[in-house]
């Protein structure tokens, strides 16, 4: 498939006519040389300097910086609508899954397409989010547990990344359920742990398609000590870890991942005051997820009034999944971060910018428009920021500048 990046004009140049999310009151103004952020600030203090640089119109805009999405599941086959009408006839997700269905549905249908089937069905998902002004996006393995077809989940995303000219973080979620071969077997939940940390991890990371490394714990899913394994082996690698963690119940997870100076623990209904510490204490940061936390009828809100006070940074994804969380709009996120979980719109939209980059290790180059960093940012059809999150199903996008380029809006 042939790269679209390459069809996107340069923003190099001067960008006026905008008003700066940071002070909207009056008018700001960005310049953008050899795709990086060069100046920034209040369209009056521009240096002479750049006055006569190639002009972009923002037609008023309000501007932020690019979002990011520091969770998602993007790549799988086939999908689970059958699944959410068991949901609706009475079914939990824990009794779906253990009737056969659930992630490992998924599994056996990603396992089925090839590499190029793959990216045909993630790539029309990735262009919805793209659409909602995402300049950096993370995506699991984890649909795949097998070193194949992990490794054909994280070459496609890879592969979207290059085409799109996206950031794409990727992350190894091996031990994000029990393939079915090993269900049955006497030992075959740490059989297959063994594989994970032994052969797949240390083969996937030689081929440069591990960023950072992920594990399911939970009660359906992997338990703490084999949490610890895989991020032993993680550790062993030089690589970062991240968790979904306390979802469903509170395995201790966030404070064993903290532990380990995870960069992030998501989900978290259940997370404990212990728990909150410990993040404190690293500097993880807390990924709020409330598209699974609706499609599921979740009832128990994450503690946010104690990570607030404790100021842990608090991010907030899609968790884009065919099971949890089909989810495809990132401002919808930060609706319903601030509908659901009671955010403040300011936090809500530090959620998906400055911590979402954090999330992934990425606050150098993401997530803020600061003098040095990759020209990432959105005009947006909105008087104030608070739009943002409180329209929802609108595409309020006027223009993406992603890595230096048009993306979208490419006669601004
Ligand atoms: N938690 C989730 O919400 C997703 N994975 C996970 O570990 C669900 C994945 C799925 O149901 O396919
Ligand atoms: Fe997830």
């Amino acid at each position: 498939m042939k790269p679209v990046i390459n069809e996107f004009p340069s923003a190099d140049g001067l960008w006026s006519g905008i008003r700066l999310a940071t002070d909207a009151n009056v008018e700001g103004a960005i310049v953008v040389a050899q795709g990086a952020i060069r100046w920034v600030g209040a369209r009056s203090a521009l240096p002479a300097e750049f006055a006569g640089l190639k002009p972009h119109d923002g037609g008023g805009a309000l501007v932020t910086p690019g979002l990011v999405d520091c969770h998602t599941h993007l790549v799988y086959g086939g999908q689970r609508a059958n699944e959410f009408a068991m949901r609706l006839a009475g079914a939990t997700y824990e009794e779906v899954a253990k009737a056969g269905g659930g992630i490992v549905s998924s599994v056996r249908a990603t396992r089925e397409a090839d590499e190029d089937t793959l990216f045909a069905q993630a790539a029309p998902r990735l262009e919805q989010l793209l659409a909602d002004g995402v300049c950096a996006i993370e995506i699991k393995s984890g649909y795949g547990l097998s070193l194949e077809h992990e490794r054909k989940q994280l070459r496609v995303a890879r592969r979207l990344g290059e085409a799109y000219g996206v950031t794409v973080r990727t992350t190894f979620l091996g031990a994000h359920a029990l393939p079915p071969e090993y269900a049955g077997r006497a030992n075959g939940s740490g059989d297959y742990i063994d594989l994970v940390c032994n052969e797949m991890l240390p083969a996937l990371a030689a081929e440069g398609l591990v960023d950072a490394v992920d594990v399911f714990c939970e009660r359906i899913a992997f338990s703490l000590a084999e949490t610890e394994q895989v991020f032993k082996a993680a550790k062993a690698l030089g690589l970062p870890v991240k968790l979904h963690a306390e979802q469903l119940s509170d395995m201790g997870g966030a404070a064993l991942a903290a532990r380990y100076g995870a960069l992030s623990c998501d989900h978290i209904e259940h997370l404990s005051a212990e728990g909150i510490e410990a993040m404190r204490r690293s500097g993880t940061v807390a990924v709020l997820l409330p598209g699974a936390y609706y499609t599921l009828r979740d009832t128990h809100l994450p503690p946010i009034a104690a990570l607030r006070a404790a100021g842990v940074p608090m991010a907030v994804s899609t968790d884009h999944n065919p099971g949890t969380s089909p989810a495809l709009s990132l401002l919808l996120m930060v609706n319903m971060a601030c509908t659901l979980f009671r955010l403040t719109v300011p936090e809500a939209l530090d959620g998906v910018t400055v911590h979402a980059a954090r999330a992934l290790g990425l606050h150098d180059t993401h997530g803020a428009i600061a003098p040095g960093m990759p020209a990432n940012f959105v005009l947006w059809n909105v008087r104030e920021a608070a739009e943002l999150a409180y329209w929802f199903g609108q595409q309020p996008v006027r223009a993406v500048v992603r890595q230096g380029r048009i993306a979208i809006g490419g006669n601004a």
